[in-house]
């Protein structure tokens, strides 16, 4: 199973292909919209998600809400685009300098187009400026933008709804916004976490800490600053054995983790105790092996995952985002252009979004969850894929 996406944030449209989704797989265009959907929700997210309503365009590889097995094309519209079709125009004229800017207004030349020559601080300006010998950087912006992680939900929507045929759901939460952090014990289900984190702006499963989260963004706002913060993924349901320990890049935790690295401010990411279990003695780390008729913890230090396979306990995740580089409040930077000392604002951004992280974090780990299911029940029906699996449990279960 592999995916690319494609598409500029204030471009026409972002694209992907996705291919290795087996054949026969029950899909409702709802089921992917209902997920981009929850990814352009969240309290403090700023004026762009008042212009898109995102959803998937299904140009191949599904038919009659069935997969066909062939590669599956999806699209989803930017519809800020026709206030940039003439910046973004694939075939027109490119950004001007500020002197060539003069020259145009002098001669009348309407609609035009100044470059980004003003790099941020916290974003891929000036490094993605300098590597690919841009001199406007928005030649880079538009594809640094987290607009891109609208397509990697459409492609988790598709994943989950592959894994919710075997049982397996994987969830999202807000544990921390800025300094604000759930303190209390996480000792729920699942369904009560997704239930409890879907009712609240801030996707938390605390109503208490929502508030406070909500009041910690309306300061933030004021200031003109940004917010960061924590998210966790479960899941439920998986069965032993996914991932394996026989080489470095079939280890569950480090695919699961390099797709929650990949989207775009994650700064950190922990599996089970984390940097946590480096602070604590061995007793007080792994988790105890019990018997009653199957295997069994009473702990889950290991977050699911011992030897880069999964142990049958839930998997969990936390990543950390960084606060939004955009911000209202300027930092000192250095034009491109002139070389003078300049400091960055901007007219349009998030206060945050680490609710909408938490959606994608679901999103990206129910496709590298999704992908390693397949690599071990691999068939390229629905029908052969299950009776695969039912055939690995059943001897999983003799031991
Ligand atoms: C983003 C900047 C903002 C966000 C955008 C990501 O967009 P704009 O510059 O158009 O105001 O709203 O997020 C999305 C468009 C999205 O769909 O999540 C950035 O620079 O990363």
């Amino acid at each position: 199973m592999r995916y690319l996406t494609a598409g500029e944030s204030h471009g026409k449209a972002i694209t992907t292909i996705l291919e290795g989704i087996p054949a026969n797989l029950e899909i409702s265009k709802e089921d992917i919209d209902r997920e981009l959907a929850r990814r352009q929700g969240g309290y403090g997210r700023g004026g762009r998600m008042k212009i898109e309503t995102d959803q998937a365009n299904v140009l191949s590889g599904i038919r009659g809400g069935k997969t066909l097995g062939s590669p599956i094309t999806l699209q989803i519209e930017n519809r800020d685009w026709i206030n940039w079709e003439e910046v973004m125009d694939p075939f027109g004229d490119s950004g001007y300098s500020q002197e060539e800017l003069v020259i145009k207004k002098e001669t009348k030349i309407k609609h035009v187009k100044p470059k980004v020559t003003k790099p941020r601080p916290g974003h891929a300006d000036l490094a993605g400026s300098l590597k690919y010998n841009h001199e406007d950087i928005r030649n880079i912006l538009e594809r640094a933008s987290a607009r891109e992680t609208a397509m990697r939900v459409a492609v988790g929507a598709i994943a989950k709804t592959f894994l919710k045929n075997f049982g397996i759901e994987v969830a999202g939460h807000v544990l921390q916004v800025g300094t604000v952090a759930l303190d209390k014990k996480l000792d729920m289900e699942l369904e009560e976490l997704k239930v409890k984190s879907e009712g609240s702006p801030l996707r938390c499963v605390d109503e208490e800490t929502t508030k406070e989260m909500i009041k910690e963004i309306d300061r933030c706002k004021e200031a003109g600053d940004s917010l960061g913060g924590i998210f966790e993924i479960r899941t439920t349901n998986l069965p032993v054995g996914l991932g394996s320990h026989v080489q470095w890049d079939r280890k569950l935790d480090a695919r699961l983790t390099m797709a929650l690295m990949s989207i775009q401010a994650i700064k950190g990411v922990e599996v089970g105790l984390g940097m946590e279990a480096g602070k604590r003695w061995g007793s007080k780390v792994h988790d105890e092996i019990f018997y009653d008729d199957k295997f069994y913890r009473t702990t889950n230090n290991a977050g699911g995952i011992e030897g880069g396979m999964t142990n049958g306990e839930p998997i969990i995740l936390r990543a950390a985002m960084k606060p939004i580089p955009t911000l209202y409040q300027p930092l000192s930077s250095v034009d491109l252009e002139t070389k003078e000392k300049f400091k960055a604002s901007v007219e349009r951004s998030d206060v945050t979004a680490v609710p909408a992280a938490s959606v994608v974090g679901e999103a990206v780990v129910a496709f590298e969850l999704a992908k390693t299911f397949l690599e071990k029940f691999g068939g390229d029906s629905m029908e052969e894929i299950k009776a695969n699996y039912e055939n690995y449990l059943a001897m999983v279960k003799e031991r």
